[in-house]
């Protein structure tokens, strides 16, 4: 709620100009879901929290302060070449040679110097982040769908912890981690700024990724390759925990859903069957689709429908019955619900933790 306040407030003055239609449509959407703590607009370029990062955000660095230091570095030839303009009384005027053309070969071999030293720092970061230092015990296979990501646990010999789960993906603390790129569809591209470089997802083809978080914490991805109309509201968690935790984790998410009591959640589940089941799974009864995240553990999920909102009930339901005003040309549709039979919804999706 209160993201929504501040966006409503910064946008009141493009809206009194009537030219502003994104506030109007902001002003229309539900509580906006919140970043996790510690997540800032170019966070990825101030911090690296895992090696394959860190030598590429310290290349950005040397590649910004490089920049920055021949930006200066012209500029102040420029006020030097002002303040020597030839002089007023006479402005045909030219100086005899004084030495003037030496000045062209040092610019242009230090710039080669300089830019040939680039290239070699540039090859040995690639060299340094193109393979982690060990070889991973764990691969996660994730596939890109417009628009959200499936996450496919399937390397371990016990079948309980192989599962797919969406939009959150959980990896040991301090491990590298592979990750197989799929896409469903179109190109998309894969990438948590604080943990790896972005690797596309290509149709047919399965891209390799590794990422590795040195301290426990939640890290935001983000699809970034246009990948259409709702390529914005693409995002994903990487939630780097302990080993035990993580052990924890995906032993849970292994389990198949518990069965429901009660009245209300059993007319929420036959409902379920009726509308969602074709789109949807959740393991452990009649519900097997496969086109739609897996719902299972939906309540174990920080945020709903690839970070577009914070996972409440309410904004479940608001999701169900809005997910086209919420996500516009999302492959899920907006689906209209009696209040009993919300109720009932709600009440069986809330068993899904
Ligand atoms: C035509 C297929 C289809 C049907 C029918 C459908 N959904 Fe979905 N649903 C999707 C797709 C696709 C997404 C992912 C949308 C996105 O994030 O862009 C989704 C996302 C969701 C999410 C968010 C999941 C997450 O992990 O963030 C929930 C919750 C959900 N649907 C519930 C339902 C319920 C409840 C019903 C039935 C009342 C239903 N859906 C019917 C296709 C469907
Ligand atoms: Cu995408």
């Amino acid at each position: 709620m209160r993201t929504r306040q501040q966006f409503t407030a910064a946008l009141r003055g493009c809206a009194a100009m009537r030219t502003c239609a994104a506030s109007a449509w902001l002003a229309a959407m539900p509580a906006a879901a919140q970043p996790a703590p510690g997540i800032a607009p170019l966070n990825y370029f101030l911090h690296a929290a895992g090696p394959a990062a860190a030598p590429t955000m310290h290349l950005g660095w040397m590649l910004t302060a490089l920049a920055v230091a021949v930006s200066l570095l012209v500029a102040t030839l420029l006020l030097v070449a002002i303040a020597r303009r030839r002089p007023r009384a006479d402005p045909a005027a030219v100086h005899p040679d004084s030495g003037g053309v030496a000045w062209i070969y040092i610019g242009t071999g230090v710039s080669s110097i300089v830019l040939l030293a680039t290239l070699v720092y540039v090859l040995m970061t690639l060299e340094t982040v193109a393979a982690p230092a060990r070889q991973p015990n764990l691969t996660i296979t994730v596939t890109a769908y417009d628009w959200w990501w499936k996450v496919t646990y399937s390397d371990s010999p016990d079948p309980a912890r192989n599962f797919a789960t969406a939009n959150e993906i959980h990896i040991p603390v301090g491990e590298p981690v592979k990750i197989e790129l799929q896409s469903a569809d179109v190109i998309h591209a894969f990438w948590v700024p604080q943990l790896a470089g972005k690797t596309q997802t290509i149709p047919g083809q399965i891209n390799e990724q590794w990422i590795e978080a040195d301290r426990p914490g939640t890290y935001r991805g983000q699809c970034s390759q246009f990948c259409g109309a709702q390529h914005a509201h693409m995002a994903f968690e990487v939630v780097a925990q302990n080993a035990q935790d993580f052990d924890a984790w995906r032993l849970a998410q292994g389990q198949a859903a518990q069965p429901v009591s009660g009245a209300t959640a059993a007319a929420g589940q036959k409902l379920f069957g009726e509308r969602c089941a074709g789109c949807h799974t959740v393991r452990g009864t009649d519900a097997l689709g496969v086109q739609a995240p897996d719902l299972t553990h939906l309540g174990s999920r920080r945020l709903l429908a690839a970070g577009a909102l914070a996972n409440t009930s309410a904004n479940q339901l608001d999701w169900i019955q809005h997910a086209q005003r919420i996500k516009p040309d999302s492959l899920m549709p907006s689906i209209a619900l009696s209040a009993a039979d919300a109720a009932a919804l709600s009440a069986y999706l809330s068993t899904l933790h």
